[in-house]
């Protein structure tokens, strides 16, 4: 298989499948377009008519967008529990990663992931408050509910956390105050060795975005 990707300073949706495949232990290669250059949307169009990254090539069948290459993954490796096992687990783990797709407008405009930024606050509207509240409440549902005995949301490392993985991100990079025990899940989340390599990868990134580099 091969996952098309953007840069991973910036790049929020690759990030999802890439650390899903990464954790997992899926094999894949791997192939970068850098955003924002004159040729970013001639080369994506080569993959996708959608003109957006991420893209999973897998033979003759081309998957584009987060959400449907995770499913399509969960589809054909039943054998990994990429969704929880448990029905319940499993609907709320659906429901909770449809929410991140379809939802946080403010949270996503406000505080861009950007892997590459020592953390520092910036200051943000109420309605990125709430998305924050919100965020925080239904992750501690989901450990307290289905997190078991497990380090994630839904105990193994499921496709939840890797929808939530540039979330983590967010928070750690604007420092964002957050309760203890999603303090805990995210240090659990940035120890993860797929976290760390994709995040010495973006550290070794030449590209330079002063929309995000330059925020404050
Ligand atoms: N809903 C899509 C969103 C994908 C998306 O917006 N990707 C951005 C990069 S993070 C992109 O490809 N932008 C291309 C461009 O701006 O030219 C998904 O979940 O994959």
């Amino acid at each position: 298989m091969k996952l098309v990707i953007a840069n991973k300073a910036y790049s929020s949706w690759s990030f999802r499948p890439w650390i899903l495949m990464k954790a997992l232990a899926l094999p894949f290669e791997e192939e970068l377009i850098p955003l924002y250059q004159p040729d970013t949307a001639s080369r994506i169009a080569r993959y996708s008519q959608a003109g957006r990254v991420p893209v999973l090539i897998d033979g003759d069948i081309t998957v584009w967008d987060s959400l449907s290459i995770i499913e399509y993954l969960a589809e054909t490796r039943p054998d990994l529990a990429i969704w929880p096992r448990d029905r319940a687990a499993r609907a709320h783990a659906r429901s909770l990663s449809n929410e991140m797709h379809s939802g946080f407008m403010p949270l996503r405009a406000a505080l861009p992931m950007n892997m590459r930024r020592a953390p520092k606050p910036v200051p943000h509207d109420d309605d990125v408050d709430t998305a924050i509240d919100r965020i925080c409440q239904a992750f501690i549902e989901a450990r307290d509910r289905f997190g078991g005995a497990g380090a994630f949301l839904y105990g193994d490392f499921s496709a939840a956390d890797a929808m939530y993985a540039p979330v983590v991100s967010r928070f750690h990079g604007y420092a964002v105050p957050v309760p203890p025990a999603v303090k805990a899940y995210m240090e659990v989340v940035m120890a993860l060795p797929a976290w760390k390599e994709w995040h010495a990868d973006a550290m070794a990134e030449p590209w330079y975005e002063p929309r995000y580099d330059d925020m404050g």
